[in-house]
């Protein structure tokens, strides 16, 4: 079986992005899944269609994206992607919505199709801390998440997709935030992929 693994370029004027640094460390196996690494842009209006370029030649079983989530304290698998864009900050490409819809004739919202609370507790197991998220926000990893869970809806492909957020790294954080050593963070994205992997096996049947 195949998990796409996606991350996130650097953005906001920071230096680093820890989803592009934990998926760079990442095995190219995991469990039964073989495992195709992609780093996307953080522009809302260029960041999907890589991976939806992807999805198409790989064919994966599985869509996981990361993303880094400054400020919060644990992994959070993320349960949601709503169809808004409201940008705090500008993307890559200086773009800032506001109050903007993904898909104007899109659904309101895409539930994430991973096995989110499994993934949690795998998370956990491995002795990193976790949570379900109920949000992604509402800027570029929000807008990902909407349009992987919105072109595999509409083309009917058998592709799990989700989005976990990541805590800074020790030593990238801003003085005051909350980090996670990389070793730590690894291991506990490591572990939900893994966990993501077990649904896949058991519906297409092959290891
Ligand atoms: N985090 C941002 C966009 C890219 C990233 O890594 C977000 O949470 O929307």
């Amino acid at each position: 079986m195949k998990i796409l693994i996606t991350a996130f370029e650097p953005f906001g004027g920071e230096a680093r992005n820890a989803s592009a640094e934990i998926l760079e460390a990442l095995p190219g196996r995991i469990g039964p899944a073989e495992i195709r690494k992609l780093i996307v842009p953080t522009a809302f209006e260029r960041c999907s269609s890589p991976a939806e370029r992807e999805i198409l030649s790989f064919s994966p079983d599985a869509v996981i994206c990361l993303g880094q989530a400054g400020g919060r304290d644990a992994i959070t698998v993320e349960r949601v992607a709503i169809n808004v864009m409201d940008a705090r900050i500008p993307d890559n490409d200086a773009f800032a919505p506001i109050d903007r819809p993904i898909d104007p004739d899109g659904p309101a919202a895409y539930f994430s199709t991973l096995p989110i609370r499994a993934m949690v507790a795998a998370v956990q197991a491995a002795s990193v801390p976790a949570r379900i998220s109920d949000s992604a926000g509402t800027f570029v990893c929000n807008c990902l998440m909407y349009s992987l869970l919105r072109f595999t809806a509409e083309r009917m492909l058998s592709v799990l997709c989700g989005f976990i957020h990541v805590p800074y790294l020790s030593g990238q954080a801003p003085e005051g935030l909350p980090s996670l050593p990389f070793e730590d963070a690894v291991r506990g994205v490591a572990a939900a992929v893994e966990a993501a992997a077990v649904p896949c096996r058991t519906e297409s049947g092959t290891a």
